[in-house]
């Protein structure tokens, strides 16, 4: 058995930080400008699975790819996408990622691997093979990561994907943010097997299952499925504990889920688990405040800048819509 390696460097422990920090500083703006009825459509936020995204992404090397779900904000932030463009599309603008036609659910930006976000559950787990198995077939040595909830382990394309990725040996990673709930259904109504890893042996896959409520753990796990990927080990299923402190969308009076339960998770909160690991490591608490208000100052930029930005014309209604062949 190879010991786990070191924490990550206190300069990579900051930078998964400021990524977790963004998320939640986004999503709160998010939350109110839902609540001010500012935006329009659906939002979904991504309270309590911080530490998933910042630590999957932070296995990532920038030329990898993932898809994602309509709860997208959060992985689009830890990959890269500028906040202005994700602002701007929330806000249905031009400057927006989809040039305003997407909405909250629908942020996308292949240029930096966000190959996009998937109001159907489960809907991005055959785009993310399909990019691993482009990169297999062009030996580029990329990985993609499938996001996707643990509702979305009992929709078949979830079972047809495992499959084929097992078939192909394709260098992909199956990420399942198990946070407790499926719209209102809990976890334990709905599941039929101990965990959600357990799933994996049905398709002779191997398994993570780890704590998403600290980035670290997440990290590791992700990064020991990203390697074996990497190296043509094939897929792995990985399982991130984490808990949806959002309701399934914004709006929801959350009545499903019980306040005792809810207290007993905020203890482990991502970002407090986080500033207790940093306290434990010396990590300088003027670091943490300095990333907190450059974490702020972005945001707000970035949404003033939306704010400011123009709607699509009518006339610009087709444009982007349909590919043109010569
Ligand atoms: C195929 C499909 N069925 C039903 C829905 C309606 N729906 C939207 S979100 C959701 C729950 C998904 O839960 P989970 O996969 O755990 O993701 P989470 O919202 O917790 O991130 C459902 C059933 C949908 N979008 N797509
Ligand atoms: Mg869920």
């Amino acid at each position: 058995m190879s010991a786990e390696p070191a924490l990550p460097p206190a300069e990579r422990l900051l930078d998964m930080y400021r990524t977790m920090l963004t998320m939640r500083r986004f999503d709160e703006r998010v939350r109110d400008l839902n609540a001010a009825k500012a935006i329009p459509g659906y939002a979904h936020t991504y309270f309590g699975s911080e530490g998933i995204g910042a630590g999957v992404m932070a296995a990532l090397r920038p030329d990898d790819w993932i898809a994602s779900t309509y709860r997208c904000h959060g992985h689009a932030i830890a990959k890269g996408v500028a906040l202005e463009a994700m602002a701007g599309e929330i806000y249905g603008r031009t400057t927006g990622t989809a040039k305003g036609k997407g909405g909250s659910m629908h942020v996308s930006d292949f240029d930096v691997g966000m190959l996009g976000a998937f109001g159907i559950v489960a809907a991005g787990i055959p785009v993310a093979l399909g990019a691993a198995l482009t990169a297999q077939r062009k030996r580029t040595g990329q990985v993609a990561v499938a996001f996707f909830g643990d509702g979305a382990v009992h929709q078949g394309v979830f079972h047809e994907g495992a499959g084929l990725a097992k078939l192909w040996n394709a260098p992909v990673v199956l990420l399942c943010e198990n946070n407790q709930y499926a719209e209102a259904t809990a976890i334990e109504y709905h599941l039929n097997t101990e965990t959600i890893a357990d799933m994996a042996c049905a398709y002779a896959m191997p398994a993570e299952r780890a704590d998403g409520m600290d980035v670290v753990s997440a990290y590791h796990a992700a990064r020991r499925a990203v390697e074996r990927a990497r190296g043509g080990g094939g897929p792995t299923l990985v399982e991130l504990i984490s808990y949806r402190f959002s309701g399934q969308y914004e709006g929801d009076k959350q009545a499903y889920q019980p306040p005792e339960e809810m207290a007993r998770w905020r203890e482990r909160d991502p970002l407090v688990t986080f500033e207790r690991l940093a306290a434990e490591r010396g990590l300088r608490d003027e670091d943490l405040k300095a990333i907190g208000r450059a974490v702020q100052d972005a945001v707000d930029r970035a949404f003033e800048a939306a704010e400011r930005a123009p709607f699509p014309e009518p006339d610009d209604l087709y444009d982007d819509v349909y590919v043109s062949y010569p």
